[in-house]
């Protein structure tokens, strides 16, 4: 138990200011904070471009550093993306104003893509496109991340139903510093289904990228700033729309359509308008709903997308309506009366959970026309248990968190490290629970962790038994502290369907503040899972086989390990 750590992991611990939870040996956390030294596979030449692919679309697309003026004065260093068209239709690229982010692509159903990603960053990278199903060769895995200079070519056919997508980079260990300094894109995929409906496009259509960010006084982006960053996540101090602060959208009396993403690294949106009119939704992650769907707040976690129809029509030149994230709770660990990410929040003007504004749309002009709500938008077929090939053995993602422990089935991520339950049926239905292994999150009391079971077969040391460091764990004296937190979680693949979500009573009262915000009737790609909470879906593996990855979307938790690599074969 006492084993001997040596100095790196020393020097961790004093800037943990958690010395205290260490005692108990959590080497395994320890070697997923340490990521960077896993060992590397042999190094894979990058792909390149196969002659027999004929593209519909071909771009070329950089990550690069780069620099703009986000806040009054100097200007910021980013990262960024840099897209040229090479070919395909005049508007697959739009780039944002004054924007860090990568250009919106448009791209439709059935088109074949190939982009030329090139890296110009001093660091490895490689692009994943969140949501979109395509071979696991092109899905951006890390082993295929390229050294500068170096260039990926990805080829591969849209698949998937009219939906908000995104880019992003997803390289080991360095996923959420590159999102975070810049580097992410929104790709919107049209298809014939949504055609017909004829919903508000061109101007009337807004992408709404929420991110949070901090800034130091020189104007610079501020990152990580100890142990705490790590385990929670990182949480800025300033809301950006599209990257720009204070975003504010000039509007005519009349209906959109704002295409939101959750664009930060770690940050948690409960949506709501500010004058209680209700947020009219159309869709989710993987497109369209069946029918648009009127809610009091919509939560929106990092990587989940919404699609809501916003109607100015009834109000006058000069109004201006907020969307603004409401308060709740819940989703950091809390120890005794405080939460402890409140406490390691305290000096952040913007805490988790609080009440601030998003944006403001400015109502500047009437217009006689506006068009109207469509009562159906598609037909989606759902899902039942019994269509799983497994109804009564799902495939398990068990959470293990801990101040030490951010882990996927027990395990940090590593590479070729595919365990029996981790690999998948090729061509099959999947029931696939995510859930925390018995005993782990959901202690509120001191009494409870003496009953935790050991987590034989999931990889956790035994070392912490009787420290009541899994479920709960003690700091400062204080006992009943919850080291429980929400996880975005995320598959890579075909998307999937929410079957149930349950929740474990302890937990019931924070979740009240949530629980009206998720939409769990369309395809979902990523599915907040809140402390406490128990979630069944059902997702098809079919087109490719391969190694896909499911890990956290806070992006944070991805780079501490949480992360596993699902083969289907
Ligand atoms: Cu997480």
């Amino acid at each position: 138990m006492n084993e001997p750590i040596d100095a790196r992991r020393r020097r961790l611990l004093q800037y943990s200011g958690l010395g205290l939870l260490t005692l108990s040996g959590f080497t395994g956390w320890l070697r997923a904070m340490e990521s960077e030294a896993m060992p590397s596979l042999p190094k894979m030449a990058p792909n390149r471009a196969s002659p027999g692919f004929k593209p519909d679309v071909e771009i070329e697309l950089s990550c690069r550093p780069g620099s703009l003026s986000i806040l009054p004065g100097a200007a910021t260093r980013v990262q960024q993306y840099a897209a040229h068209l090479i070919k395909g239709p005049e508007n697959t690229l739009t780039n944002l104003p004054a924007s860090y982010l990568g250009p919106v692509m448009r791209l439709q159903k059935g088109q074949k893509i190939r982009i030329h990603l090139r890296n110009e960053l001093d660091e490895p990278t490689i692009t994943h496109w969140h949501g979109l199903h395509v071979p696991a060769s092109m899905d951006g895995h890390p082993r295929y991340a390229v050294d500068q200079g170096e260039t990926f070519v990805y080829e591969f056919e849209v698949l998937n139903r009219a939906g908000l997508y995104l880019y992003h980079p997803h390289p080991h260990g360095a996923t959420a510093s590159q999102v975070y300094h810049g580097l992410a894109g929104a790709i919107l995929v049209n298809d014939e289904e949504e055609r017909a409906l004829d919903l508000p496009s061109g101007e009337y259509e807004i992408p709404i990228v929420i991110q949070d960010r901090s800034f130091d006084e020189h104007n610079q982006l501020r990152y990580l700033r100890g142990m705490h960053d790590r385990m929670l996540g990182f949480y800025g101090d300033r809301i950006l729309v599209n990257g720009r602060p204070d975003f504010r959208i000039d509007v005519a009396t009349r209906a959109y359509r704002l295409r939101f993403m959750n664009g930060s690294t770690a940050r948690i949106y409960k949506l709501a308008w500010d004058d209680g009119t209700p947020v009219t939704v159309l869709g989710v992650d993987g497109g369209l709903l069946e029918k648009p769907v009127n809610k009091p707040y919509v939560m929106l976690a990092p990587g989940e997308r919404l699609d809501v129809w916003a109607d100015f029509s009834g109000r006058g030149v000069g109004s201006r309506l907020a969307m603004r994230s409401r308060s709740f709770s819940g989703v950091l660990p809390r120890m005794g009366g405080h939460g402890m990410g409140g406490a390691m929040m305290a000096e952040n003007e913007l805490p988790v959970g609080s009440d601030y504004p998003i944006f403001t749309a400015h109502v500047i002009r009437k217009v006689g026309a506006s068009p109207a709500l469509p009562t159906r938008l598609c037909k989606i077929a759902r899902y039942q248990t019994e269509d799983a090939a497994n109804p009564k053995q799902p495939v398990p993602i068990g959470i293990s968190e801990g101040p030490m422990a951010m882990l996927l089935n027990g395990r940090a991520y590593a590479y070729d490290d595919v365990q029996p339950n981790e690999r998948i049926p090729f061509d099959t239905l999947q029931l696939i629970e995510i859930f925390r292994p018995e005993g782990a999150g959901h202690s509120g009391d001191g009494e409870r962790r003496d009953q935790q079971p050991a987590m034989a077969g999931m990889g956790m040391g035994r070392g912490m038994r009787g420290t009541g460091m899994m479920g709960g764990m003690r700091m400062g004296g204080a006992t009943g502290m919850m080291m429980s937190m929400a996880h975005p979680i995320h598959m890579h693949g075909q998307a999937f369907q929410i079957i149930s979500r349950t929740i474990h009573e302890a937990h019931t009262e924070a979740y009240a503040s949530v629980r009206d915000g998720f939409i769990d009737h369309g395809w979902k790609d990523t599915v907040l899972v809140m402390p406490g909470e128990r979630v069944r879906l059902i997702k098809p593996f079919r087109d490719y086989k391969g190694i896909f990855m499911v890990h956290c979307h806070n992006l944070e938790h991805e780079d501490a390990g949480m992360m596993r690599d699902f083969h289907i074969v």
